[in-house]
């Protein structure tokens, strides 16, 4: 790799990210069931009908992983906590094993010496919330916070960082517009329901952890970037009515009371009553922000209702997962989260990173490559007065892609899901090269 370690500044965090339905295995250890569970189990929502209950059996190998970590040279590990294995029922009384085993992890990033991000939602809703509306029904806002309480009265001492959720726009727009991910809903009044909801729980979370007396709190969003198809006006309307959805709700309400107008003029007739008075939970203040950044996309208008846009191919170098490589996005969206919305509150990059194909031995250079040209892009984002304090790899190891199964792999280390051996792949020895000068 071209970057090492000493082009950045000294406290720079070096990390690599994992999260818990895709990496533990979701049938040991007394979790309960969660709604990629039975996501999962409809016909035709995952490839090959794939499912976390074995994943990477990180729950049997966590010490190992964790070495895997410590090996690398990383300064910290970004984990998250699974609900539904801390609360199988989503509220009421916890499982021990899972309070453990959390517990545990956070004891053993301490032991090796990486400092411990834990995100506390990253995905896997228990059932009996879902069946109750999940991130449609407001209450989620009390469920969380009470979820907060339970598993950060237990490991929140320790932890170095703390978000409540990982990618909002996952949890809603994805899940609940799109319908590629679980819940699978297609439908524009639960899609502005989860969008809100989903912000007022990270608010309450974070109430509860300042309650607790932890400090290092953050939102970690995730962004793409959106050019416009065409030179049309509307194409140009459609790309920046696109990043408004994606790019700029979230971080509007976190920052700045606000959601934008090019996502209100869809969205507003559907938002939950009242929802103009959550904002004093919602942007409560923070102690960073956490960029997630993969990709780019081209905009064209469509006919049809709001958002009356569609995405077309693009020309550029493509990952395993048909996303095209545009580093330069990083870039972009350090600096204007920075200058328009956390103004001065530190950055980390909490997610970047690419699929490749199966590859153990020395062929991984596109990886390589990938990591290289978005540490690039990290650099020029400090020297342009960004204070960003960290890059974070996803993934440590090949897991469950989610709807797309197993055979994406973004790991460094390469997992074979039959055997669960773990062979550390090409970029994972010439990043602990890069870390160690
Ligand atoms: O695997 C996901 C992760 O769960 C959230 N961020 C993007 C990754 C790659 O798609």
């Amino acid at each position: 790799m071209k970057h090492s370690r000493s082009d950045f500044p000294p406290d720079f965090l070096f990390a690599a990210a994992t999260s818990s339905y895709q990496i533990e295995g979701h049938g040991f250890g007394g979790a309960g069931e969660t709604h990629w569970d039975t996501f999962a189990a409809t016909p035709g929502n995952v490839v090959r009908a794939e499912h976390g209950r074995v994943a990477c059996d990180h729950y049997h190998r966590m010490d190992d992983d964790l070495d895997l970590c410590r090996d690398l040279g990383l300064d910290a590990y970004r984990f998250s906590t699974s609900w539904a294995r801390v609360l199988p029922e989503g509220r009421g009384t916890p499982n021990p094993e899972g309070l453990d085993f959390y517990d545990r992890l956070v004891d053993g990033c301490l032991e090796r010496g990486l400092k411990p991000m834990a995100t506390l939602y990253h995905w896997e809703l228990p059932s009996p919330l879902a069946d109750l509306g999940g991130w449609r029904n407001r209450d989620i806002g009390n469920w969380f916070a009470d979820f907060t309480e339970v598993i950060m009265s237990r490991i929140g001492d320790r932890v170095f960082s703390a978000a409540p959720i990982n990618e909002p726009w996952c949890v809603s727009w994805l899940s609940h517009f799109e319908g590629h991910h679980a819940p699978g809903l297609r439908d524009i009044r639960a899609t502005a329901r989860a969008m809100h909801h989903v912000l007022f729980a990270h608010g309450r979370a974070i109430e509860v952890m300042r309650g607790l007396g932890m400090s290092n709190l953050g939102a970690v969003c995730n962004f793409e970037y959106a050019f416009s198809a065409d030179d049309s006006e509307e194409a140009r309307e459609a790309a920046a009515r696109y990043d408004a959805i994606y790019n700029r709700f979230f971080l509007g309400g976190l920052f700045k009371r606000e959601y934008p107008e090019r996502v209100l003029e869809g969205l507003a007739p559907y938002l939950p009553e009242g929802w103009q008075d959550d904002f004093d939970t919602i942007a409560a203040p923070l102690d960073w922000l956490g960029v997630n950044y993969y990709t780019c996309k081209r905009i064209a208008a469509a006919p049809g209702p709001w958002p009356h846009l569609t995405d077309v191919p693009g020309p550029l170098p493509k990952t395993q997962m048909e996303w095209e490589i545009y580093p330069e996005g990083l870039h972009h969206f350090l600096t204007m989260a920075h200058r328009e919305y956390s103004k001065g509150l530190p950055i980390v990059v909490t997610e970047s990173g690419m699929a490749n194909g199966d590859r153990i031995g020395r062929e991984d250079s596109e990886r390589m490559a990938y990591i290289d040209a978005h540490l690039a892009q990290a650099l020029r984002a400090i020297e342009d007065g960004v204070p960003l304090d960290g890059f974070t790899y996803w993934s440590l190891l090949d897991n469950y892609e989610w709807a797309l199964g197993y055979k994406k792999r973004f790991g460094l280390v390469h997992v074979d899901f039959e055997t669960q051996t773990r062979t550390p792949k090409a970029a994972y020895h010439a990043l602990a090269k890069a870390l160690a000068t």
